[in-house]
């Protein structure tokens, strides 16, 4: 394990620990310590450098340039990188002797339960409790039953089955980083990072690596290479054209070597999905080929394609099909329809899906005025001169969030003037490709229980654009739930609702929410859903998506930046938005600031 996910580690499980402290959970100074450990947590997971590098460096000042990292947690940083102990977590492992970290991810036992069940039955790790529970022991524990116990149960098979993938960020700028050194091996023509990462999943089972050399020798070479690189932990087993290796965060890693004339077939093949290609092998049978991972095969079997993926869509009949789209879900039949020429005005366009570069502007961001790590100006600098973006929204929280030091109205609309100002002095010197570079006034309003707003109408009226979310009473039933939402998709002063179904991948479900009445209301009422771009949310999901979409409701996608390197999610928005086949012209942030502005309710 590198040091940086061995201390992510650490902290998510002095977060974790910190929750059992039950008579203490309402202080808010707990909260607070426990959303900061995990928050550093995340940022020291996704740092491109190594904590005990920058530490050497700059020592405490490079630790604390970190996001998210204060001064309390940059000290910690500090005593692991130069002692290899932090004192603080030992205590707390005293407190609690529990493989903690085993029980992440495990829905619905929190750190509460895991206090009881190692205070009543020494319960430490997984193992232990999948025993207990088929001895039937935690059944007899006050505040357990029978039925808690099979859920127990039943939640231990699901875990093992999901267990072990990965979510898309954690893994994308690691993977990007071995693709781009394969790629610059000598001998080497092409090396591409295939399977669902292409596809741009939320989560990742395994990575898998796809290189088209010159000759043999340079096969051996580059797979000597693989094996060796500093991020492998474990070689599981190497051939004359394949690797399997396990690297030092725990997720496998594939390496095939292909001739170049099979590439293309190659990568369509392992790029999946698996459903995808079982359809794409029937096509060929029917025009009377043959499809497998070396090529496209007529009856004399000689090869007619396989060099690249797109010839081998075109000898099929088909259009070549952008991978997030390749989950047998119909299309085939639109590549089909496309390649025949026959014009559909309802139907999707290949060629109008969203690209990477479309997107214009953001329009959740937060900045130290609340629970972002950076001002304004930084916020809006970063976004026009390294993420070549022509505005921003600056959306902070509102009062009701206390945790997040919410703003109220007041405090609302002195930074909006805060904004024209510094709207107008970052123009002066402004050399940027992005002349009309512009913040937009904005907030992330809170909705209250019975679906009210923390802040009056009048004065969101003031703002240039108005996101609305839910961040509390997640568990009110479906219609209850549903009711909140609409009744702020209804307000005349909503703009966007923020990801709009909660949930937290790997770690809550969202809450339930009927999203064909929600999308219904967002069309009568020309309300906006986000596509929350953040890693771990990607909230909507392809699927809702795609039925927003065909009921012309109009989407955003934001990054809900905490950090200008937030910025780097938009990409998995856009991955996101591209599996629910969204068009350039059904995502609003596409626009210029004035086109955006002037299509709102
Ligand atoms: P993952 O790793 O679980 O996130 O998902 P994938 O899609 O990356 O799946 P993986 O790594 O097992 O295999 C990579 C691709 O190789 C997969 O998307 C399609 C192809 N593939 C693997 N096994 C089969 C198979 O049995 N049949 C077919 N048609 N394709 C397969
Ligand atoms: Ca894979
Ligand atoms: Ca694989
Ligand atoms: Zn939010």
């Amino acid at each position: 394990m590198s040091k940086n996910s061995e201390v992510a580690k650490i902290f998510r499980e002095i977060a974790f620990i910190l929750q059992t402290e039950n008579e203490k959970k309402s202080e808010p100074n707990i909260i607070f310590k426990i959303r900061s450990y995990n928050k550093a947590a995340d940022e020291i997971q996704n740092l491109s450098s190594d904590i005990g590098d920058i530490y050497k460096k700059d020592k405490l000042k490079g630790l604390l340039k970190i996001p998210s990292i204060g001064k309390a947690i940059a000290s910690k940083l500090e005593e692991y990188i130069t002692t290899g102990k932090i004192h603080y977590y030992e205590e707390l492992k005293e407190k609690l002797p529990v493989d903690v970290s085993q029980f992440f991810g495990l829905e619905g036992i929190g750190p509460k339960t895991i206090k009881t069940l190692y205070g009543n039955l020494g319960i430490k790790n997984i193992s232990d409790l999948e025993k207990a529970a088929l001895e039937g022991k935690i059944r007899s524990i006050p505040g357990f039953s029978q039925k808690k116990e099979e859920l127990i149960l039943k939640k231990i098979q699901f875990f093992r089955k999901s267990g072990g993938r990965r979510l898309i960020g954690e893994v994308y700028p690691l993977v990007r980083r071995i693709e781009e050194r394969l790629s610059g091996n000598t001998g080497v023509k092409q090396a591409v990072a295939v399977g669902s990462f292409r596809r741009m999943k939320e989560t990742i089972g395994d990575i898998d690596y796809l290189v088209s050399v010159i000759s043999e020798k340079d096969g051996n070479n580059i797979i000597d290479y693989f094996v060796n690189m500093p991020e492998v932990k474990e070689i599981i087993g190497r051939g004359s054209s394949k690797a399997f290796v396990k690297l030092n965060n725990g997720i496998d890693a594939d390496l095939l070597v292909v001739p170049e004339e099979s590439f293309g077939a190659a990568m369509q093949y392992f790029t999946g999905s698996k459903e995808h290609g079982v359809a794409m092998r029937k096509i060929a049978i029917s025009e009377g080929l043959r499809l497998n991972e070396w090529g496209v095969f007529d009856k004399q079997n000689h090869r007619v394609a396989g060099a690249t993926e797109e010839e081998v869509y075109r000898v099929l009949g088909l259009d070549w099909i952008p991978p997030e789209m390749r989950e047998n879900r119909g299309e085939i039949k639109i590549a089909k329809m496309e390649k025949k020429g026959i014009e559909k005005e309802d139907k999707l366009r290949l060629s109008q899906l969203i690209a990477y570069d479309d997107l214009k502007g953001d329009l959740q961001v937060h900045s130290n005025y609340t629970d972002g790590t950076m001002s304004i100006e930084e916020m809006a600098l970063n976004a026009r001169d390294r993420f070549g973006l022509s505005y921003i929204a600056i959306s902070d929280h509102t009062k009701s969030l206390r945790l997040t030091n919410g703003l109220d109205e007041k405090q609302l609309l002195n930074q909006a003037n805060t904004i024209a100002e510094i709207n107008d002095k970052i123009k002066i010197n402004n050399n940027s490709k992005n002349k009309h570079f512009r913040i937009l006034s904005s907030a992330e309003v809170n909705i209250l229980k019975d679906g009210s707003l923390d802040i009056s109408n009048n004065v969101l009226d003031k703002l240039d654009i108005v996101g609305a979310a839910i961040h509390s009473h997640f568990s009110l039933p479906i219609e209850l739930q549903t009711a909140r939402l609409i009744s702020a998709a209804q307000n005349p002063s909503i703009d966007i609702i923020f990801h709009p179904t909660g949930r937290i991948i790997n770690q809550r479900e969202g809450y339930p929410v009927n999203i064909s009445k929600l999308i219904e209301v967002a069309n009568e009422s020309n309300t906006i859903l986000e596509i929350d771009a953040h890693y771990n949310r990607r909230d909507l999901t392809d699927e809702f998506i795609r039925m927003a979409i065909e009921n012309n409701v109009k989407l955003v996608i934001d990054s809900d930046a905490h950090h200008p390197l937030h910025y780097a999610f938009l990409i998995f928005g856009i991955g996101q938005a591209r599996r629910g086949w969204a068009k350039k012209s059904d995502i609003l942030n596409t626009l210029s600031a004035k086109e955006l502005l002037d299509s709102l309710k």
